[in-house]
């Protein structure tokens, strides 16, 4: 253990194919609240574009790329920003329960009940075979649906404040996930995904 590790540790959650572990509160120096708060105000929002099937659609929720390096998504390439001092802690706190290290997030902003993300694998090249992808939330509780590819296994997990939740092994591979519209929160919510593009 470094002399900076709160000691913090993550859960194992037994799953088919994959890997998944949770932890119920990051330590942080804020409140979640505070960071939520922080998070919508200093963070440049934008709606994307993005194209499926050929056809153009705006996606349902703000979104915003930090990084080393473009990413490509869904036929949009999104230009980094360079992380600011709340997210360089953030990555900090989470690259210290993980253990893993990061050079990118994607925030995404889910602004009430309406947004939402489709389901779907972080199976892009430049993450590699078997990512790490680290996700942090902030605000609102929202229903975070993983399905199993193949047999179909559908697991809900409620995401809260503070929650820190990993996927790795084969998981992008084997398992889409997705949040679904609802009309229950109305509540804002920010999610941060912590991930590390393989140079190319
Ligand atoms: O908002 C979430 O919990 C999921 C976000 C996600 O899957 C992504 O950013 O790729
Ligand atoms: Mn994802």
């Amino acid at each position: 253990m470094d002399l900076f590790s709160s000691g913090a540790s993550l859960t194992p959650l037994p799953i088919d194919d994959g890997e998944l572990a949770w932890l119920a509160q990051l330590p942080l120096p804020w409140t979640n609240a505070d960071v939520l708060a922080r998070l919508i105000a200093e963070t440049p929002w934008r709606e994307e574009t993005v194209v499926v099937y050929g056809k153009r659609h705006l996606q349902p929720r703000l979104s915003a790329w930090y990084g080393d390096a473009a990413y490509r998504y869904s036929g949009l390439t999104l230009a980094p920003a360079p992380f600011t001092p709340l997210l360089q802690a953030l990555r900090a706190a989470v690259e210290d329960v993980t253990g893993h290290d990061y050079n990118s997030v994607l925030l995404n902003y889910y602004r009430n009940g309406c947004d939402s993300m489709g389901m779907h694998s972080d199976d892009e090249p430049e993450l590699g075979p078997a990512p790490v992808i680290a996700s942090l939330s902030f605000g609102a509780e929202r229903v975070f649906i993983l399905r199993h590819k193949r047999s179909k296994q559908t697991i809900r997990l409620p995401l809260s404040g503070g929650n820190l939740l990993v996927m790795s092994g084969f998981m992008q591979q084997n398992w889409l996930h997705g949040i679904n519209k609802t009309t229950k929160s109305l509540e804002p919510r920010v999610n941060l995904t912590f991930r590390k593009i393989l140079s190319t």
